[in-house]
């Protein structure tokens, strides 16, 4: 069992990567509700997932989404986010709501369109180049409506082609997370659908081709541990775009709706020691919480995440290994159970006290006064949003 100095110097260590798109309105295709002392671009944005960083000290990268964050001096937004105390994250494309991107981007039945996208995909990673971001997140809507709209195997032939020009512009150090999701916005086909599909491509393009795991994309009941479980081993693993969901892809806060999943993918990572930075897996909440308040929201996903990695570093891993050679399934199962069953809360209010942290930054924030500032200066403008 991990001695507790060791505990509360992982759970110190811990990094988690907040989205540039979560401090902005969002909402579904019935509605946006806009919310006030939201950001109106990419520099605001910083600011606000600097006080997330600031209240919990582990949330010290910010994702961005091109072109919701373009601006015209990348080096000048990531000196801003520097000045800040925070710095710039993986870079997330988009080649999902151009008009023309209809009928697919990337895999698109037109070569001009198919062009476009990859241009698109270029062009991140000349702002990766200007960010120092090591990661280009690649996201495709793509996919087919009806059966017989188009060839499936020619849409991953296209795939695979737009991913290796992508690849191979790729720098020595970085990395390209190929995210997959089951369906939406297509609905018959997704031409990056699972886990396997993702990483059948990532392993023919190479190295720094690795998988995104967004807990939102799976059929319900999908034993997502077990994918990270063989991604970790197969040395694949390359980010997580946590929220959480109760049907589809909820894009909620993060471990609302299973804690215990949550818990079981975190034992997963700490049992294969690769919780730590030095580990190469991005740790990104990706949420679009649409009806409650956008900061404490994320600084509450931040917390549930740090929960649940605690409870996965308290398991009495020699305890575990001893019933697991012995079948003795009743006692697995119960170090597990005893893990999780545990009220870490506490011991996080010491982790964060002992770097100088208010224990609770959920109520840190809600006293500091800043939601009332930002409500008051950001009059005017126009919200930034995600173009739903
Ligand atoms: C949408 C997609 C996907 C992607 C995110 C950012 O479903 O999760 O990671 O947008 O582009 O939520
Ligand atoms: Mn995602």
């Amino acid at each position: 069992m991990p001695s507790t100095s060791e505990v509360r110097a992982a759970l110190a260590g811990q990094r988690i990567e907040t989205p540039s798109w979560a401090y902005a309105n969002s909402g579904t295709r019935f509605k946006v509700f806009p919310q006030p002392g939201v950001p109106r671009d990419p520099w605001e944005k910083i600011a606000d997932a600097a006080v997330v960083h600031r209240l919990t000290g582990v949330a010290p990268t910010v994702a961005l989404h091109i072109p919701w964050d373009e601006v015209e001096d990348f080096g000048k937004l990531a000196s801003h986010a520097e000045e800040h105390g925070v710095s710039l994250g993986a870079i997330n494309s988009n080649v999902f709501q151009d008009e023309d991107f209809k009928l697919g981007s990337v895999t698109n039945p037109d070569a001009r369109i198919r062009r476009k996208a990859v241009d698109h995909l270029l062009k991140c990673v000349d702002i990766m180049d200007a960010t120092g971001s090591r990661d280009l997140k690649l996201w495709f809507s793509d996919g087919t409506n009806y059966p017989g709209q188009d060839s499936i195997r020619a849409r991953q032939d296209r795939l695979a082609e737009a991913l290796r020009e992508v690849y191979d512009r790729l720098g020595p150090d970085q990395r390209m997370l190929l995210e997959y999701k089951l369906f939406e916005p297509a609905f018959y086909t997704t031409d990056v659908p699972d886990w396997g599909t993702s990483y059948a491509h990532c392993v023919e393009l190479g190295e720094k081709a690795t998988v995104c795991i967004d807990t939102g994309h799976h059929a319900p009941g999908t034993n997502i541990e077990f994918i990270v479980a063989f991604l970790l081993r197969a040395n694949k693993l390359g980010a997580f775009d946590f929220n959480s969901r109760f049907y589809a892809d909820d894009d909620l806060m993060v471990g609302a709706a299973d804690p215990f999943q949550l818990f079981r993918i975190m034992h997963e990572i700490v049992s294969a020691d690769a919780l730590r930075p030095e580990a190469g897996i991005a740790f990104m909440l990706d949420q679009c919480h649409n009806i409650e308040a956008k900061i404490p929201a994320i600084i509450r996903s931040v917390l549930n995440v740090q929960e649940a990695t605690a409870k996965a570093l308290i398991i009495d891993a020699e305890a575990l290994a001893e019933a697991q050679r012995s079948g003795d399934v009743l006692a697995a199962n119960a170090v597990l159970m005893d893990a999780y069953s545990t009220d870490v809360r506490p011991l996080l209010r010491e982790v964060r006290a002992d770097a100088g942290l208010d224990p609770d930054p959920v109520a840190a924030y809600r006293a500091s006064g800043y939601q009332e500032r930002i409500e008051a200066d950001r009059v005017g403008g126009t919200q930034a949003g995600w173009g739903a």
